[in-house]
This record gives structure tokens, sequence and C-alpha cells, in this order.
């Protein structure tokens, strides 16, 4: 298996690479934000109790989102490999994912790091607000909220991976094919 995950600020433009990434590398595309959207969309149990907390800009709590991905790696037996998006966004959710990938003898191989400043970060999300309908992206309070739990409780991560040199920096501004071209070198440099 090859287990990478896609790491960054809100906005860093992790979804967007994603969508590239999993069609070159036939990788299986697991975004906690998306799944859950599609739970609120749905009116699920699990999706109610999520709403308040992504409409504030908080994180969801670990226990949710954990089991979440488990679901998701029990249920995909025999796949190529995981793209992780938007997930760990803490340190609890990390240890528990390497258990998971631990249980199938597998582990995370890469992480790459998606890096833009915090004034690109707002005009992007406030610009996507403007159509996605995405309630969380219309007020810049909420974008400002988002980024401090980031910065609280996210970028630790990083250093959590960084003790064992999973962790490669990736410029996130320009051109989307720039970037994507990046990161595919990382990726190609790191399964060679
Ligand atoms: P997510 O759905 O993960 O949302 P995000 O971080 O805002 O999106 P992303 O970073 O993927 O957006 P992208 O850059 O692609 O999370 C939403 C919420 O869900 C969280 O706040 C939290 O409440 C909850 N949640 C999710 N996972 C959780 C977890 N594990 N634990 C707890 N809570 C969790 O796109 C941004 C914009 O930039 C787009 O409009 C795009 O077109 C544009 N863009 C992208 N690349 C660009 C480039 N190079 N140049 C210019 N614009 C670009």
């Amino acid at each position: 298996m090859f287990n990478l995950i896609l790491f960054g600020p809100p906005g860093s433009g992790k979804g967007t690479q994603s969508e590239k990434l999993i069609e070159k590398y036939g990788l299986m595309h697991l975004a906690t934000g998306n799944i859950l959207r599609e739970e609120i969309a749905n009116k699920t149990a699990l999706g109610l109790s999520a709403k308040g907390f992504m409409d504030r800009g908080e994180l969801v709590p670990d226990e949710v989102v954990i089991g979440m991905i488990r679901s998701a790696i029990e249920n995909n037996p025999g796949i190529r490999g995981f793209l992780f998006d938007g997930f760990p966004r803490t340190v609890a959710q990390s240890v528990a994912l390497d258990n998971l990938l631990a249980e199938k003898d597998a582990q995370i191989d890469l992480v790459l790091a998606l890096q833009v400043s915090e004034d690109e970060l707002i005009d992007r999300l406030i610009n996507r607000g403007k159509t996605s309908g995405r309630t969380d992206d219309v007020n810049e309070n909420i974008i400002r909220a988002r980024i401090g739990e980031y910065e609280n409780k996210t970028s630790p991560v990083a250093g959590h991976y960084s003790k064992s040199d999973k962790v490669v920096k990736v410029k996130g501004e320009g051109s989307i094919d720039d970037i994507f071209n990046q990161l595919t070198k990382e990726i190609d440099h790191k399964q060679n």
C-alpha cells in the first residue's frame, strides 16, 4: 500500500489537488470534510451533531471523525492506498490513524504539507464562499476561527510525522498545475 496525507491549512488547495492526485495514482480519496458535508446533507445523526462545530469553524470531535475513517479503511480491503485529505487534524487523530493502518500492516508513507500565506487563504475561501454555498466560507470571522483551529490543534500533526522524517513542504501558491507537478515529483521520488 502507499498511503499519503495531503496536509495544510483551510484553503491551501488540499481538496483541489487531491482530485488530480487520486486520478494519477489510483488512490482512494478520504476527505473527512466531504464525508461530513454528505452526512449533513443526508440529515443523519452524525451530520446533525457535526453541523454546529463546522458552522462555527471548530473541529468536529475526534471520536466522530476517527470512527468515520475506521469504517472507510475496514470497508475497503485490498486497496492500492489512501489519500487522506483534511485528516488527521489533531495529534490524537494521527495516533489513531497510525494504529488503524498498523492493523493492516501498513503505514503513512508521505505527508505533503502545502505552504500558503494567511492573506491568500482568506482571499481564496471568501472567493469560494461566493459560489460554494458552504456556510463556513461566507464570513471572515469563521474563516479566521478555522485558521486558528489549524494553528493550535492541527499544525502539531506535522511535528508528529516529522519525527519519522515523512513530511515534505511544498509551496502551495502559484498555478494549480505547477503545484500539482511539485507534488507528483515528491510522490514519484518517494515511490522509486
Ligand atoms: P475541509 O472540507 O477539509 O475544508 P478546507 O480545509 O476548508 O478545504 P480545502 O483546504 O480542501 O480547500 P481547497 O484548498 O481545496 O473541512 C471543513 C470543516 O470540516 C473543518 O473546518 C472542520 O469543522 C470539519 N472537519 C473536516 N475534517 C475534520 C477532522 N479530521 N477533524 C475535525 N473536524 C474536521 O480550496 C480552497 C479554495 O482555493 C477553492 O476555491 C480553490 O478553487 C482555491 N484554490 C485551490 N488551489 C488554488 C491555487 N493554487 N490558486 C488559487 N486558488 C486556489
